[in-house]
């Protein structure tokens, strides 16, 4: 990153716009003044639970970003989730994709997901979720996947607060395992403590308390 000495600014042409123009392009680079893009554009929802509203309707779209600028401006300014009331979710989502079973994309597909002690809330769940947003950026992590990669949930409960990776297709046996294996790492899981995969099939008709992995990492 170069920047302009006020000598510099004084020695450039006064009499050509478009030369001082060239000349600032030279010295100034880019990285100073262009946001810098993320691979997808998203979308941050939050949900609270409102028992006199339908599940949907409990939904709220917060903001769409596209920068990783914009992405610290949003975090930076929303509570964190540990902070958060038991009930609420944070969703972070692919524009396009709402956060729910119903979605083309999600209907057929399942989610990573780890459940944590009542303990973690205070050591691991902000940690937890913030490691799992920027896996879900960074675009080579997840190699040939990453288009598999819907979303991420964090649900805050009293019982215990769950974070989640959705991906499209539960039948996409490669992609699962691959994003599962790379995520498990990411956060740190030791290689004894094992987590599920379950598809949102499953989850939405399960009848006891526990839905059957699909797969395991
Ligand atoms: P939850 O909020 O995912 O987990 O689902 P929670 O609160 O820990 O409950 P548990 O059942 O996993 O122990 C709670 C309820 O919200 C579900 O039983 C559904 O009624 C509703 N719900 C959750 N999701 C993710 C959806 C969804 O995508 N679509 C619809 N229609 N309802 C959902």
């Amino acid at each position: 990153i170069y920047f302009i000495s006020p000598k510099q600014t004084t020695s450039l042409p006064a009499n050509s716009e478009k030369n001082y123009e060239k000349s600032l392009q030279k010295v100034v680079s880019p990285e100073v003044y262009i946001k810098h893009p993320l691979q997808n554009r998203w979308a941050l929802w939050f949900f609270k639970n409102d028992k006199s509203k339908t599940w949907q309707a409990n939904l709220r779209l917060i903001s769409k970003f596209d920068t990783v600028e914009d992405f610290w401006a949003l975090y930076n300014h929303i509570q964190l989730s540990s902070n958060l009331m038991s009930g609420c979710d944070y969703s972070l989502f692919k524009d396009g994709i709402e956060p729910m079973w119903e979605d083309e994309r999600n209907r057929r597909g399942g989610r990573w997901l780890i459940t944590l002690s009542k303990q973690q809330r205070k050591t691991d769940l902000d940690r937890f979720w913030l490691e799992t947003i920027l896996t879900c950026f960074q675009k080579e992590l997840f190699s040939n996947y990453n288009d598999d990669v819907c979303g991420a949930v964090i649900n805050v409960r009293a019982k215990g607060d769950k974070i989640a990776i959705w991906t499209t297709d539960f039948e996409n046996k490669e992609a699962i395992t691959h994003i599962g294996r790379v995520y498990k790492e990411r956060l740190g899981v030791p290689p004894k403590v094992i987590i599920g995969y379950q598809s949102h099939a499953d989850t939405a008709t399960k009848s006891g308390s526990n839905t059957k992995n699909k797969f395991v990492a």
